[in-house]
């Protein structure tokens, strides 16, 4: 299989989030990727490309392009204009009887397009963002041409993230630029299946009122995990996109039978939909051991999970979600492309 990355995202480092009540490293870090490369090299999967370069045209037909500008310049504002350093990350969050249109300060920019304090800018975020991009849109013209699948090794992640909204680690929806370029590309129905531990909200969102891309999700239930307002299952589709829309929650210390169920019932659903073209949100946070998240999948499961996708028998482009359970981050995240791939 065909594996898209490169090294800017190394620039994306240093900040912390906030964990509830104290201020830790942030959990999506560049050794994440070493971790997964190590793997790779290890297991024989050896065929690695750097991405081309592509223009914003792609991010504009998923995102807002004043919020794509926003991205671009927030760390260069936060310096100018704060004069504080460090990092960006907002105070306020454009709520309920607030205004909801982003002032020319960058205070109000981050208060309006981010939604958590979970999307720092760093002076080397950008540089990550527009990477990210331009790998996943490399590994999905592969698969647009004919490849039976190919892996987007990127980060920062991407499902969190919606049309004018930056949150839980993800600024751009790579998967979701993918599947609207399939669909830009001739593709007719394009399905998303999302394995991230969280609730791709962001996925969800752009696609909600739409019938031709299918977003399937299997994710902590929002009664009690992270993104606690979105991922329900009663969130079926708006309009057009009505039952197009498929949210299977799960509760904490999910093992993998229930699991399994779940992506049964994801794969049916997906099947049924006939895509043309299949994305999946690859996490591992799924994993017992991942320190922001509560199922309890072992290594193995996820060989289990590529042979579902497999089995599934479409041309499909893998994307790269979270998983922040370092040492084992590698091995999850290969096990998956070694099952799909039935080594
Ligand atoms: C792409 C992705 O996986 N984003 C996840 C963002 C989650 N951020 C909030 C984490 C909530 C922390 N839960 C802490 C559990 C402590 N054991
Ligand atoms: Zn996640």
């Amino acid at each position: 299989m065909k594996i898209i990355y490169g090294d800017h995202h190394r620039g994306h480092a240093g900040a912390e989030e906030l964990m509830y009540n104290r201020m830790v490293p942030m959990f999506e870090k560049p050794e994440r990727m070493d971790h997964i490369l190590r793997r790779l090299a290890e297991t024989g999967f050896t065929d690695l490309s750097p991405p081309a370069v592509h223009d914003l045209a792609a991010v504009h037909r998923v995102h807002d392009p004043r919020f794509v500008r926003f991205l671009e310049t927030a760390y260069q504002r936060w310096t100018t204009e704060t004069g504080i350093g460090g990092f960006a990350t907002a105070y306020v969050f454009g709520m309920r009887g607030m205004k909801q249109v982003p002032g020319d300060s960058i205070q109000a920019m981050l208060s309006c397009y981010t939604f958590d304090v979970c999307v720092p800018f760093v002076a080397g975020t950008w540089t990550a963002i527009r990477e990210a991009v331009d790998v996943t849109l490399t590994a999905q013209a592969l698969v647009a041409g004919g490849a039976p699948a190919a892996f987007a090794l990127c980060r920062p992640p991407g499902h969190h993230a919606s049309q004018d909204l930056a949150g839980g680690y993800c600024y751009i929806n790579n998967a979701a630029v993918a599947a609207q370029a399939f669909r830009d590309q001739g593709a007719a129905r394009v399905a998303i299946l999302d394995v991230d531990y969280h609730h791709g909200n962001g996925s969800q969102r752009i696609f909600y009122d739409r019938p031709d891309i299918l977003y399937v999700s299997i994710h902590g239930r929002p009664e009690e995990e992270y993104p606690f307002l979105m991922g329900f299952a009663d969130e079926t589709g708006a309009g057009a996109g009505e039952g197009f829309n498929v949210n299977l929650p799960l509760t904490k210390g999910t093992l993998w039978s229930a699991y399994e169920s779940a992506l049964v019932t994801a794969a049916a659903r997906i099947h049924s939909y006939s895509p043309d073209v299949l994305v999946v949100s690859l996490g591992a946070d799924a994993y017992k051991d991942d320190p922001v998240s509560a199922f309890r999948l072992e290594s193995e499961d996820f060989i289990r999970i590529g042979a579902a996708v497999a089995r599934l028998n479409r041309p499909t482009l893998f994307v790269m979600e979270g998983g922040y359970a370092v040492e084992a981050l590698g091995v999850n995240i290969v096990n998956a492309l070694s099952g799909f791939l039935n080594l």
